[in-house]
């Protein structure tokens, strides 16, 4: 089966494929053709994961999944959200989202929060989601190197380190996007798979 990954990352569709193996023949936006910026207006996770599934569905003919992901703190009504990767302005920047959070946090005791990612798949037959998350809470101050995004301020439930002081292999035992992954490649391979 032909399936598109609707990302320009080259290490998420080598990862991808090989989880997929070889009856899949998986393809990013470059394989396609698709140079064009996608649509990703909506506001939520799925809505924004959707669009730019359905938009290389019907502009490329070709089924296609998409992902989107945020964090979510219980305390302030589940912000950042969508908009985490800019929570603190258009430069897009790692540090200022997390002292914006830490700041905004600050003097209030629900410290609780979830990473969550969703994955939307749109095929001939039809539009499938698929949902991963995380539950944990936000650190007082930023704890290790490793990762990217909030995760030296993310500490997962049950662990006693923050997701940048663990390694790529132990965060992706219980990480939101690869329980998201997870629930694609069982279904794709239960569904597709000779
Ligand atoms: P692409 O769309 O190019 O993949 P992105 O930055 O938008 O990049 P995501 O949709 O996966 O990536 O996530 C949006 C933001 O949510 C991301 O920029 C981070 O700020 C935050 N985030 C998501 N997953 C995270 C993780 O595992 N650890 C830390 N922060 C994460």
């Amino acid at each position: 089966m032909k399936v598109c990954f609707a990302t320009n990352n080259p290490h998420k569709i080598k990862e991808m494929g090989a989880i997929l193996g070889p009856s899949f023949l998986l393809t990013g936006l470059a394989d396609i053709g698709c140079a064009e910026e996608l649509p990703e207006t909506q506001s939520t996770l799925e809505g924004n994961a959707l669009q730019k599934a359905q938009y290389v569905f019907d502009h490329y003919q070709v089924a296609c999944f998409a992902d989107d992901s945020g964090l979510e703190v219980e305390a302030l009504n589940g912000e950042p959200g969508v908009d985490s990767a800019h929570y603190a302005g258009k430069q897009r920047n790692a540090e200022d989202n997390m002292n914006l959070l830490l700041q905004k946090l600050s003097g209030l005791p629900n410290r609780k929060a979830q990473f969550r990612t969703i994955i939307a798949l749109v095929e001939p037959t039809g539009v499938m989601l698929f949902e991963g998350s995380v539950q944990g809470e936000i650190l007082m101050e930023k704890r290790g190197i490793g990762g990217f995004g909030y995760d030296p301020i993310f500490q997962p439930e049950g662990y006693t380190r923050s997701f940048a002081e663990m390694s790529m292999e132990e965060k992706n035992e219980v990480s939101h996007r690869a329980r998201a992954v997870k629930k694609l490649v069982d279904y794709l391979q239960q569904t597709y798979s000779r």
